[in-house]
């Protein structure tokens, strides 16, 4: 469903209804710093709308997740990074804990891989 859903609490920061740190906002999307910050630079870009994951949001709104993509190198890049991962957890088991949507990027330190 793509209408916001009362018990979500990333749409109620697309709402303002609880305070973020705000980094930019755009048609589509809403940037914020993330409250649990693994680098320097960690910021969420999620959809103004509610789908539960990429894929989902990709399949329901496409317009918003393409611009949900260019609107995280538009991050880094205010952030002052050219090089920046780019993270979708999608599902629980792969560490997503909020269902609403949402691009970490990650920047400002060296990144290592395979992920942990
Ligand atoms: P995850 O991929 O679903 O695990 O990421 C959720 C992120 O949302 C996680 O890094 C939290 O620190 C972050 N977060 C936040 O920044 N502000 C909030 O109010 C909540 C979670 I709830």
């Amino acid at each position: 469903m793509s209408t916001p859903d009362p018990d979500c609490l990333f749409c109620k920061i697309v709402a303002g209804d609880i305070p973020a740190e705000i980094v930019a906002e755009t048609e589509h999307t809403v940037a914020f710093r993330d409250i649990n910050a693994q680098a320097p630079t960690h910021v969420l870009v999620i959809p103004r709308v509610h789908e539960p994951d990429v894929a989902s949001l990709a399949a329901a709104a496409p317009e918003a997740a393409a611009a949900l993509l260019v609107e995280t190198r538009r991050i880094a890049q205010l952030e002052g990074h050219e090089a920046y991962r780019l993270v979708f957890n999608t599902g629980a088991e792969a560490g997503q804990s909020v269902f609403h949507t949402h691009g970490h990027v990650l920047a400002g330190r060296d990144l290592t891989w395979p992920p942990g």
